[in-house]
């Protein structure tokens, strides 16, 4: 195996990460460069009547006025019924959040841009704030933008048939559920650095991306530029989470003010600017009922979900993504035949909703799981096996689901077998019992979910999104002395793709990732790629460099072949060298033939060369399915609402695991944020729009002592459709926790009669709950 598939080996990366070596934006030194600080709206509604700037500053300053080649951002969506929404990279006539960018202001430092920025003096007349999407929907509600005739964004129904389950139901549930508002924060935040290169006639954009390619095509669109003279390249990106997949508005202020000034000019999200204009993502109101038999069966599930979206569509996945993805996953790993589901997108007074780790499967994931409880309660039987019979059996496989998800390999129902014995779950319900006596609440939760990776261009463009490709292309050559090099236009921003993609090349040259480069997030040296999210960076930047490097090894074999005097298919490869029964070349000896000493080689010689750029696509179009069951043993102090972790279990399965080392990190990473969505995290409004959450004292982020020691297990069901049999994993862990560890704290609160419905679970909320619960 070497350093190839399957190896446990440390990230390439973590030598300069860890060592400060790192280059993020903000590392960066140019001459002459400019910093940039923002005006941004202080009100989350109004019209925005003048911008007054000092009469010395009116060369640093720029507004709306200025930019007025820019084109407005208006991501467009094919699906029925969508509404564009148009945002001025700084605000034109209309401020919709608490933090909209008005103007741009450049100085040599950020202090001083920033004492610029509080000369500049902003008259808006104050509109209505819509601070709510359940306000926000009512047909008299004020317009969000004017061109609307409601504050839909998008409704989608699926209207499936529920006659069997409303006849035979013996058991009908009932509830609303509640997710928070959050932000990401990756460590990182956002920044972009842009200067003109006059020589290359190009736009050089450094910008803290997941997306350099996809940022690249944004900003010529929008700057009306072409794609000839923009380069997007990504830096070191200190994590993204869904947050730097899209085309922020800064992103084009910034380069228009660098090409314009004709100097370097960089703007840097503080961690206020993220908490307050980054506040986008996981708001999700749902409204379920379901139907199920006296053992638990579910027989139907009749849903309205509404995701608050925010004032605007994000560029290039839209407003409707969020929605489209609820409304098709909330059925979930679960053989479901009746179902139907509306979902409303609704515009409000914040900034617009990104995807982010999971993108409306913690949601959905959150709402199903608590309703599988639920039903478990209602039937009197345990919840695990409830779940367990409600999931699609392995025997099923593949399975079509019925909003047509196609279900491509894997054993749902073992995965809760194997969490339910790793929890120890019948030695748990005597421990529980016991500590009821003594007036002490454990609970148990889990949370079961399918995530859908890799999808195919076919399944965003279900979701209006044309431009999304469900392929990818990668290079892979020897260098002169005979090096192996890897390119991609994919990114690697934590999730240790740029090892991962090493290790898939090392498979098949036998050369150890030590000695494999990794070149990425350069548009200018790499093949197009639309670039890391939707956990599709494994399956298909690692399934192009697969190919690639598949035939990068039949082209070593013949110049092999010519240094070894033998036939090309009598040449095998191991350790870096080419090899014939005794004798041997190295890939050194063969590159410099290639390259330096032609005349080596036979005058028929295979022109080809040694770089190879292929490009792949899975053998299905719909996206390979990863599986997870999370497990959560809690304990909840009645007095103080705290929720301390006794246990916490996931067993999971991704198919073909790359590097279970950096698979653990993401499922620890990704289970701590959830965990932060399930107890923590929680952006808020006051009633006229102003944010209550603008520090990391009130915004509350998971530390190591809120955390379990988690406990993780794999089985490997490769994909019978992709390369290596690999699916994508990126964003799972973050699906489960909320569900699991809601079901944990219900579970713990049954004898007081408490049934939490709403994420975060703080401790005020659990508080007065039980109060609620107690009061006679
Ligand atoms: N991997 C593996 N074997 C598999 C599948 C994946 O070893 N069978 C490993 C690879 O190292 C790969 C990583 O897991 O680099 C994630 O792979 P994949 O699921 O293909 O996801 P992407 O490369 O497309 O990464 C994006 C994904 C998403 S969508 C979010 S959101 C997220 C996530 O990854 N953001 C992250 N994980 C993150 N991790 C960190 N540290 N930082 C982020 O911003
Ligand atoms: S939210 Mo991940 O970048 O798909």
């Amino acid at each position: 195996m070497g350093t190839g598939i399957g190896a446990r080996v440390a990230r390439k990366e973590d030598a300069r990460l860890l060592s400060g070596q790192a280059k993020f934006v903000r590392d960066l030194k140019f001459p002459r460069l400019l910093e940039a600080a923002y005006v941004r709206s202080p009100l989350a509604h109004g019209r925005l009547k003048s911008v007054t700037i000092p009469e010395k500053y009116k060369d640093r300053v720029f507004t709306a006025s200025n930019l007025s080649d820019v084109l407005p951002i208006r991501p467009e969506s094919t699906l029925p019924g969508y509404k564009a929404s148009q945002q001025y990279p700084l605000v034109k006539d209309k401020v919709r959040f608490v933090g909209e960018c008005i103007a741009i202001c450049v100085a040599p430092t950020r202090a001083e841009a920033e004492d610029i920025a509080e000369q500049v003096i902003v008259d808006i007349d104050p509109l209505p704030p819509l601070v709510n999407a359940s306000d926000a929907k009512t047909r008299d509600a004020p317009r969000l933008h004017d061109d609307w005739d409601d504050n839909l964004f998008l409704t989608t129904a699926f209207d499936g048939d529920l006659e069997f389950a409303e006849k035979n139901a013996t058991v009908v549930i009932e509830r609303e559920y509640n997710t928070a508002r959050q932000c990401m924060n990756p460590m990182e935040g956002k920044g972009t650095l842009s200067y003109w290169d006059d020589k290359a006639g190009q736009l050089v954009v450094y910008t803290s991306t997941q997306v350099p390619h996809l940022i690249r095509t944004g900003i010529a669109q929008y700057l009306q530029m072409d794609q000839g003279q923009v380069r997007v390249i990504a830096p070191d990106v200190g994590g993204g989470f869904g947050y730097k997949c899209v085309l922020q508005p800064e992103e084009l202020s910034v380069s228009w003010v660098a090409r314009k000034l004709k100097r370097p000019v960089r703007w840097v999200e503080d961690r206020r600017e993220h908490l307050v204009a980054g506040a986008n993502t996981r708001q999700h109101h749902y409204k379920l009922k379901a139907y199920a038999d006296d053992r638990g069966k579910l027989l139907g599930i009749d849903a309205e979900i509404t995701v608050d979206i925010g004032a605007y569509s994000v560029w290039p996945f839209t407003a409707c993504l969020e929605a489209a993805q609820a409304g098709g996953n909330l059925p979930g790993p679960y053989a479901l035949e009746g179902y139907r589901c509306k979902t409303y997108s609704v515009a409000t007074n914040k900034p617009g909703f990104t995807p982010y780790r999971g993108v409306a499967r913690p949601g959905v994931c959150f709402a199903m799981e608590l309703t599988i409880d639920a039903i478990a309660r209602a039937v009197g039987r345990e919840p695990a096996d409830v779940r367990r019979e409600n999931l699609v059996p392995g025997s099923a496989m593949p399975y079509t689901n019925v909003t047509g998800k196609f279900y491509d390999s894997g054993d749902y129902q073992h995965s809760v077998t194997e969490a339910a014995r790793a929890i120890g779950l019948e030695d748990f319900r005597k421990r529980q019992k016991e500590a009821r006596t003594q007036g002490r609440f454990l609970g148990l939760g889990f949370g079961t979910f399918t995530e859908q990776s890799a999808h195919g261009t076919k399944v965003f463009a279900a979701w209006g999104l044309p431009l999304v490709p469900g392929y990818e292309q990668a290079m892979v050559k020897l260098t002169p002395s005979g090096s192996v090099e890897v390119r991609s236009g994919n990114h690697s921003f934590g999730q240790g793709l740029e090892t991962t993609i090493a290790q898939v090349a090392s498979e098949w040259l036998t050369v150890d990732i030590d000695k494999i480069n990794v070149l990425m997030g350069d548009t200018g040296m790499t093949p197009y790629s639309t670039g890391a999210y939707a956990s599709r960076g494994m399956v298909m930047a690692g399934g192009a460099v697969s190919k690639a490097a598949e035939e990068l090894v039949k082209r070593i074999k013949i110049h092999a072949s010519h240094l070894l005097q033998c036939d090309a298919k009598d040449v095998a490869l191991k350790d870096g060298k080419a090899l014939s029964g005794a004798a041997s070349v190295d890939f050194a000896d063969i590159a410099r033939a290639w390259y330096l000493r032609p005349d080596q080689l036979d005058e028929d010689v295979d022109t080809a060369g040694l770089e190879v750029t292929q490009g792949y696509k899975p053998d299905i179009d719909t996206g390979v399915f990863t599986y997870a069951t999370h497990a959560a043993i809690v304990e909840v102090d009645p007095e103080t609402g705290k929720v301390s972790f006794e246990d916490y279990y996931v067993f999971e399965d991704c198919g073909r695991r790359v590097n279970p080392l950096i698979l653990e990190g993401q499922t620890y990473g990704g289970a701590a944020q959830g965990i932060g969505t399930a107890l923590f995290e929680e952006v808020l409004y006051d009633p006229s729009g102003q944010p209550l959450t603008s520090t990391l004292a009130d915004y509350i982020l998971p530390g190591p002592a809120e955390l379990p020691h988690f406990r993780l297990e794999h089985s490997e069901t490769p994909s019978p459709y992709t390369r290596h049999g690999i699916k994508g994993v990126g964003e799972g862990a973050a699906i489960a926790p909320g569900g699991a560890v809601l079901n944990a704290i219900n579970d713990a609160l049954e004898p007081l009669g408490v049934e939490l419905n709403e994420l975060p679970a703080t401790p005020h909320k659990i508080l007065s709950a039980i109060m609620d619960a107690d009061r006679p």
